[in-house]
């Protein structure tokens, strides 16, 4: 007898007979149903993933990225992304798992209209120097490979203020998560755009540091302050921890970003762990 075996005492082995399928018809038409009929199935002996494995290659999702551009106008998608899909999740919209991701073409001087919904959202840039979010009314410019939240419920829009070239960044959202618990929420911004304040990367200068703020109220909300990671300091970050030693006996040199008030998580759902592969 091996450890999953379904046959065993203790798990669901009812067999078939002609009077438990008519029993299962009456239980049907009450939208009813017996447990042992799927208790193996929905409480698996160990995780079942529904994802299959994709690799996406940038090489060739960007020219299609492209491509939407000159064909659906920011104003009307809303937001220009194409959204990587999971044969096995098809239904949900997720890249894997209950995790969704896509990548966002913003044109030369184009802005996206300012919303905000129950999931919540991470940014790393791939390419442009134009790109901007506001995020609660904080402007933040971020670069390629920088790092970005935007925490659920928290009013937000983006766009690129470069007058040459496109932005595209990627995208990644709890989305599917939110669904499976239906809790999804969305409102358009009542003013369309946000009035951003005067000062730009307002939570960079504030937080960004080894130092908090000080005799000011302390940030209790449950993601991080600090909205943006510029990438040269967190790729220095990889480099001295590669330095410090083997890393993680699983994953080797990997870091997280850190709510820097509380060294948790970014955003409360979902994290993106930059890591260093060391050659070879
Ligand atoms: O920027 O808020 O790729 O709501 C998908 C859904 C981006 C966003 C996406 C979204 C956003």
């Amino acid at each position: 007898m091996n450890d999953y075996d379904d046959t065993r005492l203790g798990r669901a082995r009812v067999g078939d007979s002609p009077e438990l399928a008519a029993y299962y018809e009456e239980l049907a038409k009450q939208e009813a149903g017996a447990l042992w009929t799927v208790a193996n199935e929905i409480e698996p002996w160990y995780p079942q993933p529904r994802s299959v494995p994709v690799l996406w290659r940038y090489a060739d999702l960007a020219p299609l990225v492209r491509k939407a551009l000159p064909l659906v106008r920011a104003d009307d998608a809303g937001r220009r992304v194409v959204m990587l899909v999971n044969p096995g999740r098809r239904e949900l919209s997720a890249a894997v798992g209950l995790l969704y991701t896509g990548l966002q073409i913003m044109g030369p001087g184009e802005a996206m209209t300012a919303h905000r919904h129950q999931a919540a959202a991470l940014r790393f840039v791939h390419e442009g120097t134009g790109a901007w979010t506001i995020v609660d009314g904080q402007k933040l410019k971020v670069g390629p490979r920088d790092f970005a939240i935007t925490p659920n419920n928290t009013w937000h829009e983006h766009g690129n203020e470069a007058s040459d070239e496109p932005v595209i960044w990627q995208d990644g959202l709890d989305i599917p998560l939110v669904n499976a618990l239906d809790a999804g929420f969305y409102e358009v911004h009542p003013e369309l755009y946000q009035q951003p304040g005067t000062v730009v990367n307002s939570s960079l200068l504030s937080y960004a540091g080894t130092l908090l703020p000080y005799g000011v109220e302390k940030w209790s909300r449950p993601y991080s302050p600090l909205l943006g990671w510029p990438w040269e300091p967190s790729y220095e970050a990889l480099r001295r921890l590669a330095r410090a030693g083997e890393g993680s006996p699983y994953d080797g040199v990997i870091m997280e970003y850190a709510n820097p008030v509380t060294g948790g998580l970014v955003v409360p759902t979902i994290s993106a762990p930059p890591q260093l592969l060391r050659p070879g």
